[in-house]
């Protein structure tokens, strides 16, 4: 989008098209451009390299660029699939690579210093955009913290660069009525001063907006803060709790503990503010056990939505080169490299154990005795955090829908991924 609206701006015709908008496959109507600018993330790179190929055959004097964190990471694989590659934060050069073409195939990005430099949003630019409820804004790059599995500090360092208050209570002006805003910065909350800036908008702001963030454990720990997230529209933080163990806390270098996680979901729990807590599974510390515990905190602790994520080798991640070294990585078919898929040897379970114990922990808040425990939800809303019975219902109501949302998703994996299971059966 960001790179979009400055090559609009810049005079450019544009069109940008995502599969998952479009709700269809890219095909040959949609080829007809002098430039195919592709985005790649690991898991999407073979369907990119397919549409680059085809996009070739049909247009023989059409050109491809090639950008995005998985280009960045990786460019060497990317630049015999396209005109050029760039690596890294793209603003500073789209304009003049498309112009002018570019004698090398790979162009090196800068670091984007003055976030408030890019343009605003242009969603007329985003096919489908009027089908899009939910609004990604992204404030902020680069993050302090370095986690063992995320890819993102490699991309965008460990300084945390960022949009002025002042700029994104104007990109927030311009969100479509009735859209839900999702923060989708990697660390929103890192300036502290900023973020009260854009709550005090929010607070008085007429349209009584709803969204929701990430952010860290420990960054919720403070009370006021949470307290004033809820006045001021906040639906859903998701919170990275990745692992419910210090060892595999501690190994993955996230920075907090098993008490801090139950201090943060505890503290939003009391301000009626839902939780979706990110879990990740595979660590070494995890046996079979550790499905059967993550579900029981999920119903303990009333998250009103989880999502589950296999530990994926990414590239340029610690995980990663530990995982090469120890000769552990079972695939580089990077179509399985989307974090529902287990693609190495975990330590105290087998591959097939750690796949089917992700669904299977679905299952088991899909079924029965979660439904019973959300029910029973309510009651402790009302006595423990003091929600009114209305307020409660609704929490409840959120938890269960979520559940019994589960079932259709579960088949939708098993139908989608009889591939998967083939190929997993052939690897050792
Ligand atoms: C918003 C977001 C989403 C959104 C929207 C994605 C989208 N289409 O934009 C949604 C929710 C759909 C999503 C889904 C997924 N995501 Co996501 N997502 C993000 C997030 C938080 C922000 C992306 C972003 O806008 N960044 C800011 C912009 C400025 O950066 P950028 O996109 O990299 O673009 C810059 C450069 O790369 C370059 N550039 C980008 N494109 C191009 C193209 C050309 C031609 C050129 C020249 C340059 C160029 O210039 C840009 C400006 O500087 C990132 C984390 C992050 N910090 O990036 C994760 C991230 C990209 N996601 C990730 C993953 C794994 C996924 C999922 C697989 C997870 C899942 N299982 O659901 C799915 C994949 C869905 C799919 N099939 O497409 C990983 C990717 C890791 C990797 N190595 O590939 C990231 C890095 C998160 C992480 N913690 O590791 N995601
Ligand atoms: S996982 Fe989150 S906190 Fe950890 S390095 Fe990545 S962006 Fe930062």
């Amino acid at each position: 989008m960001i790179l979009g609206a400055k090559l609009k701006g810049a005079g450019f015709n544009v069109r940008i098209i995502d599969e998952s908008v479009l709700g269809r496959r890219i095909g040959d109507s949609d080829m007809d451009a002098d430039w195919l600018c592709l985005t790649l993330m690991t898991p999407t790179a073979p369907r990119g390299y397919e549409i680059a190929d085809r996009f070739r055959s049909r247009n023989p004097r059409g050109r491809v660029a090639i950008g995005g964190i998985h280009p960045s990471l990786l460019p060497d694989e990317c630049v015999p699939r396209a005109d050029v590659v760039v690596q890294g934060e793209a603003e500073e050069v789209i304009v003049d690579l498309l112009r002018s073409g570019s004698s090398e195939k790979l162009v090196q990005g800068a670091r984007l210093e003055d976030l408030d430099s890019i343009p605003l949003m242009d969603y007329s630019l985003l096919e489908g955009a009027e089908r899009v409820r939910f609004v990604p804004l992204i404030t902020s790059r680069g993050c302090p913290f370095n986690c063992a599995f995320c890819s993102c500090t490699s991309m965008f360092g460990h300084k945390h660069r960022r949009q002025s208050g002042p700029r994104v209570i104007e990109e927030l002006k311009r969100v479509p009525e009735g859209a839900f805003v999702t923060f989708s910065d990697d660390n929103l909350l890192e300036d502290r001063a900023r973020f009260d800036a854009i709550l005090n908008f929010l607070v008085s702001d007429n349209r009584r907006r709803k969204w929701s963030c990430s952010a860290r454990v420990t960054q919720i720990h403070d009370e006021s803060l949470a307290e004033k997230m809820a006045a001021a529209g906040c639906m859903n933080v998701t919170m990275g709790i990745e692992a419910l163990d210090s060892e595999a806390l501690e190994g993955m270098n996230k920075k907090q503990s098993p008490d801090d996680i139950r201090k943060a979901v505890r503290i939003l729990r009391k301000h009626n503010i839902p939780v979706t807590g990110m879990f990740i599974f595979g660590w070494d510390s995890h046996s079979r056990r550790v499905f059967d515990d993550v579900a029981r905190f999920c119903d303990a602790e009333r998250l009103t939505t989880f999502v589950f994520w296999i530990l994926t080798p990414l590239p340029c991640t610690r995980v990663r080169n530990e995982m090469e070294s120890a000769g552990r990585i079972l695939t580089n078919d990077w179509r399985w490299y989307d974090l529902q898929h287990a693609v190495f040897k975990p330590k105290q379970m087998s591959q097939a154990e750690l796949q089917s114990g992700m669904l299977d922990a679905y299952s088991r808040l899909a079924g029965t005795g979660s439904m019973l425990s959300c029910a029973f939800g309510f009651f402790s809303d009302i006595a423990e955090n003091g929600l009114s019975a209305r307020a409660a219902l609704a929490r409840t109501i959120g938890r269960l829908r979520f559940r019994l949302g589960l079932r259709n998703v579960m088949n939708q994996w098993k139908e989608n991924n009889g591939v998967f299971l083939e190929s997993m059966a052939g690897w050792s």
